[in-house]
């Protein structure tokens, strides 16, 4: 990618003008204004509050350690503008093919044998092939096999696909809504929000969990944040996993000069996520490397009972097991062998 085709892709990126929030639904059980009131409270009263909600559905200290794999790393024809692995950006990462089952069985055992209850393999893919989604259904029943949790996130899914999938095992699949509809044209425009909306319909059809969540940190207004979390919640029934990431800014990528995000504004995310998706997962996702153990307690605080285990994220770095095991202990967070989901009632 050249320097001009760069400038055009910062042009793409640059701040939406002031959009109204999507017109809400009878059906909606949140109003984008009803969110963004709860994110203007006081700091303390709606930490306070997400607090409270979440000892009503789940044990205090309990949290979900899900480890990430790429199978299938970069090369991506999308321009999701937070994203190294699109083929758009000169950002270093070398596009790889679909990594061996025993491989992936390996990083699964390993992941597994360091306590992770839940599996998800990630790939590259605008939407996957028939034949793609063949070769991940043999690497989901092998996970399977191992009892762990499986999780895919492979683009969009057709309903076929969606199916072929549960019927090897996968539990969850994510797919994230990243951030307002309003603002989603700033973001990427390789595929619409709507796109989005219709995999995670397939996804509930075929009887999977859905994982989705969003981004903070991609020069979105309040609005966007409180349009994200509306979205999110009004999916009728809402995720069974909320990811809230922090975007990890990587060099070449269209956002990789974005402002950091507050780290108290981080928190009232996770805190909203609680409040409004009250049975959810909500992981405290990419970017804690970048966070510190204090914004990291406080989002523990705010509800917040997942997260990422591993090395690696994607491409880009996480905290050590190490490291995280420490933390964990150092709060008195514990992870669970069988992790309870909403079907099982997880209420405390
Ligand atoms: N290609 C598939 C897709 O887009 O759905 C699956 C993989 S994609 C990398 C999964 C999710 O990772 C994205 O939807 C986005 O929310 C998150 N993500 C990607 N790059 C990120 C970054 N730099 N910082 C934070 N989250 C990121
Ligand atoms: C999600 O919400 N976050 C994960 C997972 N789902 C697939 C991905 C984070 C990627 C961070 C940048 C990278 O390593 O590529
Ligand atoms: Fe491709 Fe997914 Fe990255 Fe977008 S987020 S460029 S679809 S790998």
């Amino acid at each position: 990618m050249g320097a001009n085709d760069l400038q055009q892709a910062v042009t793409l990126h640059r701040p939406a003008k002031p959009v109204q929030p999507a017109a809400a639904k009878a059906t909606d059980r949140w109003s984008v204004e009803g969110i963004q009131a709860l994110l203007d409270k006081p700091f303390m009263d709606l930490v306070f509050e997400a607090q409270t909600v979440h000892r009503q559905h789940f044990p205090a200290g309990d949290i979900e350690l899900a480890t990430l794999l790429s199978v299938k790393t970069g090369g991506c024809p999308e321009n999701c503008g937070y994203c190294p692995q699109s083929a758009e950006f000169d950002t270093g990462v070398k596009a790889q093919k679909l990594m061996e089952v025993d491989e992936v069985v390996r990083a699964a055992q390993a992941a597994k044998d360091a306590g992770a209850t839940r599996f998800c393999m990630g790939a590259a893919w605008r939407a996957p092939k028939d034949r793609d989604v063949e070769k991940v259904a043999v690497l989901v029943e092998a996970v399977k096999g191992l009892g762990l949790q499986t999780c895919a996130t492979l683009g969009m899914l057709e309903p076929h696909h969606a199916q072929q999938l549960k019927a090897a095992g996968l539990d969850y699949y994510n797919h994230n809504l990243d951030t307002a509809p309003e603002y989603y044209t700033d973001v990427v425009d390789t595929r619409t929000y709507q796109d989005r909306l219709d995999t995670l319909a397939h996804v509930r059809s075929a009887g999977i969990s859905v994982c989705c969540g969003g981004i903070v940190g991609m020069g979105e207004a309040p609005v966007h944040r409180a349009g994200l979390i509306a979205q999110l919640a009004n999916l009728n029934p809402y995720p069974e996993s909320v990811p809230i990431n922090s975007l990890v800014r990587v060099p070449g990528t269209p956002l990789a000069d974005s402002e950091p995000v507050d780290p108290f504004d981080f928190v009232r995310m996770i805190a909203v996520a609680r409040i409004t998706m009250p049975t959810a997962r909500v992981r405290l996702s990419a970017g804690r490397q970048q966070m510190g153990d204090a914004v990291q307690a406080l989002c523990f605080m705010a509800g917040a009972n997942s997260i990422f285990y591993g090395d690696k994220l994607l491409v880009t770095g996480n905290p050590d097991v190490e490291a995280d095991t420490v933390l964990l202990r150092r709060l008195g967070l514990n992870a669970r062998q069988v992790q309870q989901t909403r079907e099982e009632g997880c209420a405390a």
